[in-house]
């Protein structure tokens, strides 16, 4: 069963295909199939705008989509920017326009807990639907580290591994980010569901 990947974010897209290849999931991206849907993210948590985006692509694409829907939430922001982590600061910024944004609202901040959160959602077209989801503590850093991932990466601060996500492989990310273990989980339910 192929599945097209309901995104057109390109750091996202390259991490999910290499961790459902990696489970056997045969997936193709919007752009393999000419598909353009832009879908406004109405939704409050990450739950629904990921499940939005999954039917919007599985009734364009006529394929089971699997959608991501992720954010940044920091503590001293009261969890923010959360579900509006793409468009934090507004349309002209870029990832790097994103995240310095952040280091100066937390300039003098010493409360620097944060977590990634994913949502997975996936439509079938019959109307069948999974969900899952994951996350990863940190901190914000105090300056970007490293040039690896995408959005956000260069000032998440994992304690454990001395390292922000930026300075990692995308396989040492993906072993224990909010998007490695909400697909994980969604992989579990996907072979349940596939059973029956
Ligand atoms: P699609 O809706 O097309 O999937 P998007 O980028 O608009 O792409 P979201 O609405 O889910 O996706 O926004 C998630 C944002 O959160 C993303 O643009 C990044 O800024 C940030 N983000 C999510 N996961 C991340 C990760 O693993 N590393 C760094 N930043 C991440």
């Amino acid at each position: 069963m192929k599945f097209v990947l309901a995104t057109h974010n390109p750091g996202k897209l390259r991490e999910m295909s290499a961790i459902l290849s990696q489970f056997g999931v045969e997936v193709v991206s919007p752009g393999d199939l000419g598909i353009t849907v832009d879908v406004e993210e109405t939704g409050t948590t990450f739950a629904e705008n990921a499940m939005l985006k999954a039917r919007a692509i599985c009734e364009a694409a006529g394929l089971p989509a699997i959608a991501d829907d992720s954010g940044l939430c920091v503590d001293a922001l009261n969890g923010g920017p959360g579900v509006y982590s793409a468009r934090y600061g507004g349309e002209g910024l870029d990832d790097r326009g994103r995240y310095m944004l952040l280091l100066n609202n937390l300039r003098g901040q010493t409360t620097r807990a944060a977590h990634f959160a994913c949502a997975i959602a996936c439509a079938f077209p019959g109307g069948d639907e999974l969900t899952a989801e994951g996350r990863c503590d940190g901190t914000i850093a105090f300056a970007p580290m490293g040039e690896g991932g995408f959005g956000y990466d260069p000032v998440f601060f994992v304690p454990e591994l001395k390292k922000t996500f930026g300075q990692l492989t995308a396989e040492e990310k993906s072993a224990i980010s909010h998007r490695g273990r909400a697909l994980a989980d969604f992989v579990k339910k996907l072979a349940t569901y596939l059973k029956k």
